[in-house]
């Protein structure tokens, strides 16, 4: 999705589940909008509640989209019984298959995998990418402009997604616990902004990093707060480089206890069905 945007919305790192939310990213042009909804993966064995929320928002893009675009690459692990196949199979709207990462892998592998997803699912375009390089992405553009049904402009031109600053600046950080933490330590982590105080040349940004154990803020802080300067600084990096400003950012570790599970935290921190 950053690739066709053009823009670092969604947050991206090697490791899986790393998406949690459903992100929309709007790009607009002379004669068209379209409005990009990047979901989680499906979690195949949802351990917590935040694995089903995460699952029911990658749901919910069955019932409104307009074309479903299946990004994958060679690497996949997909088996014939996934539940995402029927799925797939019963959607009526357009149905595109992307495969990514055209730059690291040989064509056949690459071959094997568009050979083993056409015969679940009959889609109606095939398109291989890179999103690193920006390979067919053009031409992945143009298709989903093709496919696309005549409507209404939903927002405004100038907009490039449904969220604010904040939560971008959650993700950033949330992103950076991701690259420097090991382990269980990333997915026991939600980040929510405390305090946001916008300045003229410089933002004070003050975050809660929510761990759900005890143990868990003892190795988010690291010894003499090693860890957490470290995250602290790579974050403030990316973002300045989102917000184009200086910022003061502060962190926060809390403990709240098994928060994955419990439904009013979750809500809290914004996984609703939205
Ligand atoms: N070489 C190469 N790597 C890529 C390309 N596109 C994505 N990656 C890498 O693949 C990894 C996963 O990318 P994500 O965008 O987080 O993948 P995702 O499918 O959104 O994963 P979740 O959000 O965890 O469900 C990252 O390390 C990316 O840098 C590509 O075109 N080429
Ligand atoms: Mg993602």
């Amino acid at each position: 999705m950053n690739a066709l945007v053009d823009e670092k919305l969604s947050i991206i790192t090697s490791k899986p589940q790393t998406t949690r939310h459903r992100i929309l990213s709007i790009l607009s042009g002379e004669d068209f909008q379209i409005v990009f909804s990047d979901t989680p993966g499906l979690v195949d064995d949802p351990n917590y509640g935040l694995h089903r929320m995460m699952n029911a928002f990658s749901l919910s893009s069955f019932d409104d989209a307009d074309v479903m675009i299946l990004v994958t690459d060679a690497y996949d692990s997909f088996q014939a019984e996934d539940p995402l196949i029927p799925l797939l199979r019963k959607l009526e709207v357009p149905k595109l298959l992307v495969v990514n990462k055209l730059d690291l892998v040989p064509q056949e592998k690459i071959q094997q995998v568009v050979n083993k997803w056409t015969e679940w699912v009959p889609f109606d375009a095939i398109h291989q990418i890179s999103a690193l390089e920006k390979t067919g992405v053009p031409e992945l553009l143009e298709n989903i402009k093709s496919l696309l049904p005549e409507g209404p402009v939903y927002y405004p031109k100038d907009q490039l997604s449904d969220r604010h600053d904040r939560f971008f600046v959650a993700e950033m950080i949330r992103g950076q616990i991701l690259q420097l933490y090991s382990k269980e330590i990333p997915y026991a982590c939600e980040v929510q902004i405390d305090a946001y105080e916008e300045g003229q040349d410089l933002d004070r940004i003050r975050a809660i990093i929510y761990v759900a154990r005890r143990t868990q803020k003892a190795i988010v802080i690291g010894k003499d707060g090693t860890a957490i300067k470290k995250l602290g600084i790579a974050a403030r990096q990316d973002i300045e480089a989102f917000l184009g400003k200086q910022v003061y950012l502060e962190l926060y570790v809390k403990v709240r206890e098994d928060w994955r599970d419990d439904e009013k935290s979750l809500r809290g921190f914004g996984y609703d069905n939205n």
